[in-house]
């Protein structure tokens, strides 16, 4: 009898030794040496070779499986889970019926430039071989085709060593800059033959992913020069590592040159947002503040800055006047069907580089000491004022929450759409996740749950603020933080409504002279209130609220964050007002 932790944990009963073996188990064996914590997989016939190889060729460990309720969940679940390592683990997903639900986390991983190994499986291929209905039903043609657009590579490979040498290169592929996702099909008929001639394992030591791109000396004696003689250099700080050196790397580039630092919402944390040299809050949408910086630099920096034309256009108009030097190796990713790579910036040097890497190349380059900053000190953080009168906001909510941690570490997995860069500090690279990539609503709670099994084990508490409505889309995700108990919280800003669109139709509204009042029409998700709290008891996990006043408010963060320290995940839902910031309110509505 298993006991009731094995159950728990999803331990098979031993299987007598053979020495037959089967073409998932060598796929089995590849995924073991990937050496992945865990294989995240909602289940499918189409893949029951290779479910059969992790339970009974693998014992499900080496990696164990995480079962999840969706597939939209566990592609986001490996999202969040990469986003705080900056390494890949591999989500299974059923032949197309699997595929179609996971394509919305796909695009969001892409979108992200995050490592996600996605694998698939169809067939068999060979009609022949197919059992009735089902078989013909769950195949189809070149199945990649449905999120090729959205993947950096895609196989569908016609026998074993085919499908290794695929995973291999898909493997190679995600980690190699820019990340992003990559899908393998297996052919139902590879895994399930039994395999008759030895087949030999790629050396995956032999397939490491190139080392990142540096500056040449003639780049960057340019580069150097340029930052010399500028006398009010901005560095826009956009997608960068997880790691602590390359954080205290980019402190003392900046610090060197007295340049002015942006940072945006869009990107996970690349500096902390309380130095002098910190120029104006982050935002999802760019602050007058920072529009004024930016208008006034001489040198513009970017390192991999999510939509740098954008964000020029924002401060210049048509004439961008400042030197512009781009350090990014996003364009290799860029194809005709997705614009998330948006507009064509200039780029009067452009450095087709691991941005990261050229800050560790200008510290050793630069001798100089550090220089005068052009900007004036930043004010402190909205959160060090005194907590702002009125009904229950996010910014409030924000205010308890940091009161209630009491200074323990937590990583912000993800923060809603009304949350603003001055509501938090961030000191640490995990301070702070950013977006979801995409903007596909509903991966909240599937990234919130990724990124607490990656912090499982640390005395960093994963914290996701979310949308009601992008709760309510992904709920059942949090199901797997129950079953394989991981530790987190989630809590919901709850404003009752799918507010974001409420200020479009305000918009709408405003411009055709119509009635502004009738916003929240198709908008409310009330009457009936779903119940949040509710929806997390029902899964097994502790709910709390809804809550919307400060003492209850306190009493209830206080409390959840003693229970996730004690392993549990919790969910807290408090009513807040609708109300974005004007910066969030103005990208919106601008037509
Ligand atoms: C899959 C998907 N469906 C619809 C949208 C359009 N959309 C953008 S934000 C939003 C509202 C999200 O509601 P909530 O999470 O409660 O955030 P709020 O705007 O209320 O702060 C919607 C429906 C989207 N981005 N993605
Ligand atoms: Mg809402």
């Amino acid at each position: 009898m298993l006991n009731k932790t094995q159950q728990a944990f999803d331990v098979p009963l031993p299987n007598p030794a053979s020495d037959r073996r089967w073409g998932s188990d060598l796929i089995a064996e590849l995924i073991r040496k990937l050496d992945i914590p865990f294989i995240v997989l909602t289940p499918g016939a189409s893949f029951r070779g290779l479910h059969d190889s992790l339970v009974n060729h693998l014992g499900n460990s080496n990696p164990p499986m995480r079962v999840v309720l969706h597939e939209e969940h566990a592609v986001a679940i490996a999202h969040g889970y990469a986003k705080v390592t900056g390494k890949p683990v591999a989500a299974v997903v059923h032949s197309n019926v699997g595929l179609m639900h996971a394509t919305m986390a796909i695009f969001d991983a892409w979108a992200d430039r995050v490592p996600v190994l996605v694998l698939g499986a169809t067939g068999p291929l060979d009609a022949a071989k197919r059992r009735p209905w089902i078989d013909w039903l769950h195949t189809s043609q070149d199945q990649a085709a449905m999120i090729r657009h959205y993947v950096k590579w895609d196989a569908q490979p016609s026998s074993v060593p085919a499908t290794l040498e695929a995973i291999t290169r898909a493997w190679r592929t995600i980690q190699t800059l820019p990340h992003g996702p990559a899908y393998v099909s297996m052919d139902a008929e590879v895994q399930e033959s039994e395999v008759l001639e030895p087949v030999v394992l790629p050396d995956l030591g032999r397939h490491q992913p190139p080392a990142p791109p540096v500056a040449s000396a003639l780049a960057m004696n340019q580069l150097v020069e340029t930052l010399q003689q500028a006398k009010r250099p901005l560095i826009l700080m956009g997608r960068m590592g997880r790691g602590e050196p390359a954080w205290q790397a980019r402190l003392q580039l900046v610090e060197r040159l007295g340049a002015a630092v942006l940072t945006d919402l869009k990107a996970a944390a690349s500096f902390p947002n309380e130095h002098p040299q910190h120029a104006a809050a982050a935002g999802t949408f760019m602050g007058e503040d920072a529009k004024q910086i930016l208008a006034q630099a001489d040198v513009i920096l970017s390192l991999d800055w999510v939509d740098l034309a954008g964000t020029l256009k924002q401060a210049f108009g048509g004439q961008v006047s400042a030197t512009v030097i781009q350090v990014s190796m996003d364009h290799h990713i860029h194809n005709g069907w997705s614009m998330d790579h948006q507009g064509l910036p200039v780029a009067d040097q452009f450095l087709a580089c691991d941005p990261d890497e050229v800050v560790q190349q200008l510290n050793d380059a630069l001798t100089t000491p550090a220089k005068t900053p052009w900007t004036e000190p930043q004010g402190p953080l909205a959160l060090h004022s005194p907590m702002p009168e009125g009904p229950m906001t996010v910014q409030r909510l924000a205010h308890h929450l940091w009161l209630a941690l009491d200074g323990q570490p937590a990583c912000l997995a993800r923060t809603p759409l009304s949350w603003n860069g001055d509501f938090w500090p961030v000191r640490h690279p995990l301070d702070y996740l950013g977006i979801d990539g995409g903007g596909g609503v509903g991966s909240g709670p599937g990234m919130a749950v990724g990124a607490a099994m990656a912090l499982a084990g640390t005395d960093r508490l994963p914290i996701s603020l979310l949308g009601d409505g992008d709760y309510l889309m992904g709920v059942n995700a949090i199901w797997t933080a129950a079953k394989y108990q991981i530790p987190g919280l989630i809590i919901v800003c709850n404003n009752r409504s799918f507010y974001n669109d409420e200020v479009h139709q305000e918009r709408v509204a405003r411009q055709r002279e119509r009635e502004v009042a009738n916003k929240w029409v198709g908008q409310r998700l009330d009457d009936p209130a779903p119940d949040l709290a509710g929806l997390a008891r029902a899964q097994g996990l502790i709910g709390m609220g809804p809550i919307s006043d400060d003492e209850s408010l306190q009493q209830a963060l206080k409390s959840a964050i003693a229970s996730v320290n004690e392993g549990k995940f919790v969910v807290v839902d408090v009513h807040v007002a609708s109300g974005y910031s004007p910066s969030m309110t103005s990208g919106l509505t601008k037509s």
